[in-house]
């Protein structure tokens, strides 16, 4: 049988830990055919582990992009980090006219191990440009508060209270990854414009989660493409991503990817 195909928008982190190298392999692993538009190229200085950005040019997107859209065709695309406003603009106005049936926004605006909002004039074009076009949308607790238009979020309230407002920007699923709001526990919260659903689990004390939130929206992305509903697809993203943490391992003295193939090998995936 032809696999599904699925399409992540984003930017490459030579590392291979996050961006387009961890959503080509979460699509590995959840059995559907990965394609990219690379938006950025992201490099490390060996020392500090500062980063190093660099946006690709409009036209190369425009070209990759038609590439795949209409070239090919996708069953479902995940946008992951967008550098500039004319990047999310143009990726907005591509995607609205490419009608894919299902997109997955994963609004990255930090990296693990940096503490500053990488762009944060991007805030309002994804609102604008993105958020209204798409199916899911899935901040961690400080996209959410930066989407919602809040503080810092606090408490299993405020966490409501941001998806609401999330949703009011005419995403349809917002899920917030509230990983952090809590010592002890970790908690996705995923709001559907009427109701509230939760999975919650102990709170692993890893180092080694770079790459999590891109291999959570990826995962969605897989798994709507595959037909499944949002709330089974949230499920399974839950799952894969905690199973891959569970065996997370250091790179070098910085940083530490997820093990995608952890859901595989327990015979679960
Ligand atoms: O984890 C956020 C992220 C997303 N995309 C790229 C990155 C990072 C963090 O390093 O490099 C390309």
């Amino acid at each position: 049988m032809k696999p599904k195909k699925v399409l992540t928008i984003a930017g490459s982190d030579c590392s291979g830990g996050a961006g387009i190298q961890a959503d080509l392999k979460t699509f590995q692993e959840r059995d559907v055919y990965g394609m990219s538009v690379v938006t950025v190229l992201v490099a490390m200085k060996p020392d500090t582990w500062a980063h190093v950005v660099k946006p690709v040019d409009l036209e190369m997107i425009r070209e990759q992009f038609a590439t795949i859209l209409p070239g090919i065709g996708a069953d479902a695309a995940k946008t992951g980090m967008l550098p500039t406003v004319p990047i999310i603009e143009l990726v907005g106005e591509l995607l609205a006219a490419s009608a894919v049936p299902h997109l997955v926004i994963d609004p990255v605006m930090v990296c693990k191990g940096t503490s500053e909002a990488l762009f944060p004039e991007n805030t309002q074009a994804m609102i604008k440009h993105l958020l209204p076009i798409a199916e899911v949308v899935t901040p961690n607790s400080f996209e959410a508060a930066q989407l919602a238009g809040m503080d810092e979020l606090h408490n299993e309230q405020d966490v409501q209270d941001a998806a609401r407002r999330i949703h009011d920007h005419g995403v349809r699923n917002v899920v917030i990854k509230a990983a952090r709001i809590f010592p002890d526990r970790a908690l996705d919260v995923l709001f559907d414009g009427n109701s509230f659903q939760r999975w919650e689990g102990p709170r692993l004390n890893s180092s080694w989660t770079h790459g999590a939130g891109c291999s959570f929206s990826a995962c969605i992305a897989a798994e709507l493409a595959k037909g499944t509903g949002v709330s089974a697809a949230v499920a399974t993203a839950h799952d894969f991503v905690k199973a891959a943490l569970r065996e997370g391992f250091p790179l070098n003295r910085h940083v530490g990817p997820l093990y995608h193939k952890a859901l595989a090998k327990s015979g679960r995936g």
